[in-house]
């Protein structure tokens, strides 16, 4: 591995958000590109933070440390990753479920969806199913994305598409989700319309989705 995508990992995993900004800007100037610093340091960082917390070495404080730190680097990202050739056309209406205050990967996705061309209405995190409800009703939205961290929150996906049936609105949209811990087949059993395991897949799930 490129020593920097090293450093920005271990900085990372410490939480030095000086350290791991300057490196990520000295990482683009050396022509690296956004989505190896992405996948090669950042998510491998926090991939070792969820592990050490597994182990009882971290505790939540270093949990949002190191999230904190992420977001910061994502920030100085995201003009990379969001420069792309091709617009698309659609409103994607996103949020984190109910119970769930995880909110990196979503922004993931948000900011890879908005280089995309796609308009993002960001629902935040912990999102009821009556707040998805009501952002449907009210704005022109083409799809809803949902995302889950938690086994436990996992369910409240289904509540928000059964809440969006019962409101007689889920005609009107697609349905996408992802998280950790959500599969193909739990997207098929509560009824989704597409699942995608990472941010770059679900630009290509949302342009499928909406036949572009
Ligand atoms: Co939490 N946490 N956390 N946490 N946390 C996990 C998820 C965990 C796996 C850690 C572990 O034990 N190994 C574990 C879940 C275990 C489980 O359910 N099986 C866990 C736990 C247990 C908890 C608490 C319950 C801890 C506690 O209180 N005892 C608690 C829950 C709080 C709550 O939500 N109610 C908690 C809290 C937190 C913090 C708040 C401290 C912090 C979040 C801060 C924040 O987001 N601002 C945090 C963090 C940082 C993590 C880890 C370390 C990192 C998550 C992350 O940002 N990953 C995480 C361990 C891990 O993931 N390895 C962990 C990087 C991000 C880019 O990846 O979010 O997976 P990810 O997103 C990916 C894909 O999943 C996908 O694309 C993204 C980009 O490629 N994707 C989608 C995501 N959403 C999508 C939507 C789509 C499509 C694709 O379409 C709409």
């Amino acid at each position: 591995m490129e020593p920097i995508l090293q450093t920005i990992q271990e900085k990372v995993i410490e939480g030095e958000t000086t350290e791991v900004v300057t490196c990520v800007k000295e990482a683009l100037q050396k022509g690296l590109p956004a989505d190896r610093i992405l996948n090669e340091s950042l998510i491998t960082a926090m991939n070792e933070v969820g592990q050490r917390f597994e182990k009882g070495e971290f505790y939540i404080p270093e949990m949002l440390i190191a999230a904190r730190t992420m977001q910061a680097a994502l920030a100085i990202l995201k003009p990379s990753l969001t420069q792309s050739g091709m617009r698309a056309k659609g409103r994607v209406v996103i949020g984190t479920v109910m119970g769930d205050l995880h909110e990196i990967g979503k922004n993931l996705v948000a900011t890879m969806l908005e280089g995309a061309g796609f308009e993002i209405i960001d629902l935040g995190t912990d999102v009821p199913p009556e707040k998805f409800v009501a952002a449907v009703r009210d704005q022109q939205v083409d799809i809803v994305g949902i995302s889950a961290l938690l086994t436990t929150t996992m369910n409240a996906m289904r509540r928000t598409i059964e809440a969006l049936e019962k409101a007689g609105l889920r005609q009107k949209v697609k349905i996408m989700i992802g998280g950790a811990p959500v599969t193909e087949a739990f997207a098929k059993e509560i009824g989704a319309d597409g699942y995608s395991p990472d941010a770059s897949r679900a630009v290509t799930l949302a342009r499928t989705l909406m036949n572009i």
